[in-house]
């Protein structure tokens, strides 16, 4: 019997490179998707494109089920309604499920602190009650976040070191972290956290701070702005692959215990080295010259400096990053210039 697994967030970066994954793996993928006025599955595209050719059927695009032709069923509901997370694990019964959503921009968190305390914080546990109440057997996997450590005392910093959250975003996560311990020690809900360092790619939202510059940058290339808007440069991040990371969480369930795992490259760059890196690429030499700094996209509390030690992930899962800091540039970089149609200079 094919393994079914249940992901929220699947329409986000992590989601839609998890289903890849799973789909790859022979699994059934269960997806919960909300109700938006434009219909939003770009990064889910390509698994419709795939079952469009293999059926040479034209595949209605109401975002809705899939299932017979991809493997992929998607379902309507809302990480604030708790009636259809418990409605989804009941019918669904998944093997492992992969609690992805979540309001995920840190700046924005403290514009929407409320929602974001309820979205990724207390959808958490009402996704782990449904669990409870159904009391079906399935692996939890919790998407932590190194945004916990935030003011961090320590470095690296690894599964030991305290947290101290510095937006309402870390906030939300620590409390979905303890949710997850507590329902694993309460009620022995198979559930882990994976405390993932920040992970990008080409399916990366445009306003994180990766992104932004390799979209900025090769418009910048291709003639269609020569300003980019920035704001603090000097937080460092330890910046990985997302690909590499969605298997760190397959990994996770994979494991007869439930635990939790720091998963992170073990590098840390500054955003400064990021924009340098990009502008190098475009083979501009003065960035300075298109880069503004602006106050609108600093935070009231910022998390200066993060470096993890995935050394327990390395031992117990087999897992390591195989793509590092400049590779990921790179992909992110190439993937943006071909999109707005031009080509890195000769040489780079
Ligand atoms: P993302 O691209 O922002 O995706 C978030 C997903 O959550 C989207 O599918 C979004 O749906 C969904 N969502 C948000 N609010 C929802 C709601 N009220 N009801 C139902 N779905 C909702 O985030 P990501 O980068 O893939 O990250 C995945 C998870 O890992 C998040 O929990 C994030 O906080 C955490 N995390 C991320 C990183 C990182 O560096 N990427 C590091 C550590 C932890 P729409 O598409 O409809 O908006
Ligand atoms: O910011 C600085 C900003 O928004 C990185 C999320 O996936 O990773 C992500 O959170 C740094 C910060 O990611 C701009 O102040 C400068 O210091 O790309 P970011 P994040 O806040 O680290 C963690 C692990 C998560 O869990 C989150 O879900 O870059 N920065 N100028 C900027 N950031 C943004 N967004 N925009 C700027 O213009």
């Amino acid at each position: 019997m094919k393994k079914k697994a249940l992901v929220t967030g699947i329409t986000g970066q992590d989601g839609s490179y998890l289903a890849d994954l799973l789909l790859a793996k022979g699994y059934e993928v269960h997806g919960l998707v909300r109700r938006s006025s434009v219909v939003n599955r770009e990064r889910l595209e390509h698994v419709y494109e795939r079952a469009r050719r293999t059926t040479k059927k034209p595949i209605e695009y109401d975002g809705k089920d899939l299932g017979k032709s991809t493997g992929l069923h998607l379902h309507y509901g809302d990480l604030n309604d708790s009636s259809s997370l418990h409605r989804l694990v009941e019918s669904i019964v998944p093997d492992e499920i992969y609690h992805l959503g979540a309001q995920s921009h840190v700046g924005i968190s403290f514009d929407m602190p409320v929602y974001t305390g309820e979205a990724t914080g207390l959808a958490t546990i009402k996704l782990l009650e449904a669990i409870r109440d159904t009391r079906i057997k399935t692996r939890f996997y919790q998407a932590s976040s190194s945004e916990m450590f935030g003011k961090a005392s320590e470095f690296p910093q690894n599964e030991k070191t305290p947290f101290y959250p510095r937006s309402p975003y870390g906030i939300a996560k620590v409390y979905a972290y303890w949710a997850a311990v507590n329902y694993r020690e309460a009620y022995g809900i198979h559930a882990s956290n994976g405390i993932l360092f920040n992970h990008e790619s080409p399916r990366r939202g445009s306003n994180f701070v990766t992104r932004k510059v390799t979209l900025g940058v090769a418009d910048i290339l291709a003639g269609k702005r020569d300003k980019l808007y920035l704001g603090n440069l000097d937080a460092k991040r330890d910046w990985g692959y997302a690909p590499d990371y969605v298997e760190a969480m397959w990994l996770m369930l994979q494991q007869d215990k439930p635990d939790d795992y720091v998963i992170a490259t073990g590098e840390s760059h500054s955003v400064r080295e990021l924009v340098e890196e990009v502008f190098c690429l475009a083979g501009i030499d003065n960035w300075k010259k298109y880069v503004v700094i602006d106050d609108r996209h600093k935070r009231p509390t910022e998390v200066d400096y993060l470096l993890g030690d995935s050394s327990k992930a390395r031992r117990k899962l087999g897992w390591k990053p195989k793509v590092k800091f400049k590779e990921l540039v790179r992909i992110m970089f190439e993937h943006d210039c071909k999109t707005v149609g031009v080509t890195l200079p000769k040489g780079k």
